[in-house]
């Protein structure tokens, strides 16, 4: 019983914000997203009847702050296959994990691909992405390639609630330049931001109230190829985001000085007529969204930014796939 799948992590350009309901992470909102090709997350999993707990190795170190997550996690899988064998998961980012970029929507991913294959589920793609929601919301969106959209969902118990591909990558070959501003750990985590923005924003009813016209505005951009238009309404959706969490109380603040920079940069740029825009996800890093013509100007003008660390370039990914090694 055991498999090792590799997933790829997956940048919003209409933003997941807010749970409708947390205990089956179900989102208040659909979200689009498209997958990486350049950061990736391979994960093995063992189920061994001499284990009596999990385990759980995150690049090359036992990680006890994750274990309880995973174990949560793996907890719905075996409920489901009707076992309690515990499992030993040895799990690799190919991205730097202390570049604070999110690994937990590629490492869910794979590691319900991973354990579902062990555990010979055979679960639809569907079904998959329903699961790895369960362990991070965006990881179910990292189970497809391309452009992706997860639906919100109507149905209390979740099973509406998947991602799906909407166009594959081939169908617009877009490149994202990543600008790192900042290495430590960021000091409010996703889910805890989310929930501070849902319990205390005023704008936070206005942001899902939004949403339906903005993801209809960016799937009409994508299957038109309109880069124009997909800038436009992927940066509202980012700052529309960001400012239903800094109007929390206290605020949530995403954003370090290079950000801001950075952002200025891709304005001017694009209004300089080149094609690239920007979004930032519950971090300091930026991430430029471009035609490929442009991605050598767009990582030179980002790499000159003061405070700007590291410049990662990288093309759109494949779903998850998964080997079965018995
Ligand atoms: C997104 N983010 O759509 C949004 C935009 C961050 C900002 O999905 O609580 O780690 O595990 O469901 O998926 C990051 O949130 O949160 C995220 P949980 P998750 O990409």
């Amino acid at each position: 019983m055991q498999a090792e799948a590799t997933a790829r992590a997956n940048i919003a350009l209409i933003k997941y914000w807010g749970k409708r309901a947390r205990a089956l992470n179900l989102p208040a909102v659909g979200s689009l997203s498209i997958t990486l090709d350049g950061l990736a997350t391979q994960t093995a999993v063992r189920f061994d009847a001499a284990l009596e707990t999990d385990r759980v190795v995150l690049n090359g170190r036992e990680d006890e702050a994750a274990a309880g997550r995973v174990s949560r996690f793996l907890d719905l899988l075996r409920e489901r296959a009707g076992v309690k064998t515990r499992v030993e998961v040895i799990s690799h980012n190919n991205f730097p994990t202390a570049a604070g970029l999110a690994s937990s929507a590629s490492g869910f991913a794979a590691l319900a691909a991973a354990a579902a294959t062990a555990l010979k589920l055979d679960l639809s793609p569907e079904a998959l992405s329903v699961l790895a929601r369960q362990g991070s919301g965006s990881a179910a969106r990292s189970i497809f390639g391309g452009f992706v959209e997860w639906h919100r969902g109507e149905r209390d118990d979740g099973a509406d609630s998947f991602a799906e591909v909407l166009a594959p990558r081939e169908h617009w070959p877009l490149q994202v330049v990543i600008a790192i501003t900042e290495t430590a750990p960021k000091g409010t985590g996703s889910t805890d931001g989310m929930t501070q923005t849902e319990f205390t924003s005023p704008y936070f009813d206005a942001w899902v109230d939004g949403q339906e016209a903005d993801l209809a505005d960016a799937r009409a951009a994508i299957l038109s190829r309109d880069f124009e238009k997909l800038a436009d309404v992927a940066e509202f959706s980012c700052l529309k985001m960001h400012a239903s969490a800094l109007a929390a109380r206290p605020g949530v603040i995403y954003w370090n000085g290079a950000t801001l920079e950075a952002m200025h940069t891709v304005r001017t740029l694009r209004s300089g007529g080149m094609q690239v825009f920007f979004t930032i996800d519950a971090g300091p890093q930026l991430k430029a969204i471009c035609e490929p013509a442009a991605a050598p100007s767009v990582r030179d003008a980002l790499a000159a930014v003061p405070g700007v660390r590291e410049v990662i370039v990288t093309g759109l990914g494949e779903g998850v796939t998964t080997r079965s090694s018995e």
